[in-house]
């Protein structure tokens, strides 16, 4: 089952059929004591819209009042590009301990003050001269830690301000539209190792950067992730969790005004940005 978010209404996308739904309340699906019957109920009073609908347009991110948070350095090639952008800094050899330490790297990536959705446009740091987009498998969690959906995020990052200092993550991380989450949640319990992740962006309708992972390289299973995450915070709503970048585009790649991301991952879909 997918879902859509669109201003008041929500889209339910079900056995081939989109059904239409005024007032959905998300909270209660991520809190979930009986999601099923939230969903069922939602769907019994709902109107049934023909499936084009969907391609149309944008949707807006799909979250209520659920924190973002994000994972980092879970691939080789995150960790390569980390170490090889705070080389200077001194802070290279932090990005190797974290990749083989038990603990994981998690940080707080905003909420849906900082979040976009699908054909919304993700910023750059007016501040930064050097920006990518991360392709992100995202964990829907609810209040016990139990992982009930997927979605495909786009943790936009200043490789400048972070290759500066580390200490400045939070600021190559969180500011306005630096997190792209969508097209849609999918509900489902798990996705199989073999699930790939793309990544392509576009410049004047020329591809200018295209590559593609699979979740079989990712160091740390879902379950390390969140059960670090959850071990001393409370999260009434649920959360989401971002899981990290396989793919990183080289060093003298940076993103520009008007350049379109297209974040794919099968079969959740494919999350479409303009940069601003
Ligand atoms: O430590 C820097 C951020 C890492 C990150 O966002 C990633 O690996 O995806
Ligand atoms: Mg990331």
């Amino acid at each position: 089952m997918k879902l859509y978010k669109r201003g008041e209404g929500t889209v339910i996308l079900i056995d081939e059929r989109a059904v239409s739904i005024e007032g959905f309340d998300w909270n209660l699906l991520f809190v979930g004591d009986d999601r099923r019957a939230h969903l069922e109920e939602a769907i019994s009073r709902g109107t049934e819209i023909p499936i084009e609908t969907l391609a149309k347009g944008g949707f807006d991110p799909p979250i209520a009042d659920q924190e973002i948070w994000a994972a980092g350095v879970t691939y080789h090639r995150s960790r390569d590009a980390r170490m090889d952008e705070s080389r200077e800094s001194g802070g290279e050899s932090f990005y190797d301990r974290v990749y083989r330490a038990e603990r994981p790297e998690l940080f707080y990536k905003g909420s849906v003050r900082t979040a976009v959705g699908h054909r919304q446009a993700v910023r750059v740091r007016s501040d930064s001269r050097w920006n990518v987009p991360e392709p992100e498998l995202t964990l829907a969690i609810d209040p016990a830690g139990c992982v009930f959906g997927f979605t495909v995020g786009n943790d936009m990052s200043s490789r400048e301000i972070e290759g500066e200092n580390p200490l400045y993550l939070p600021q190559a991380k969180i500011y306005d539209g630096s997190c792209a989450l969508g097209p849609c949640l999918l509900v489902t319990d798990g996705l199989p190792e073999s699930t790939e992740i793309t990544l392509r962006v576009l410049r004047e309708r020329t591809v200018v950067f295209d590559g593609a992972t699979t979740l079989s390289r990712m160091a740390r299973p879902f379950s390390v992730l969140t059960e670090f995450l959850y071990r001393e915070n409370t999260f009434p709503v649920g959360a989401y969790l971002m899981t990290g970048t396989g793919i990183v585009p080289p060093d003298d790649f940076t993103l520009k005004p008007g350049d379109e991301t297209a974040v794919g991952i099968v079969p959740i879909g494919t999350l479409e940005n303009t940069v601003t």
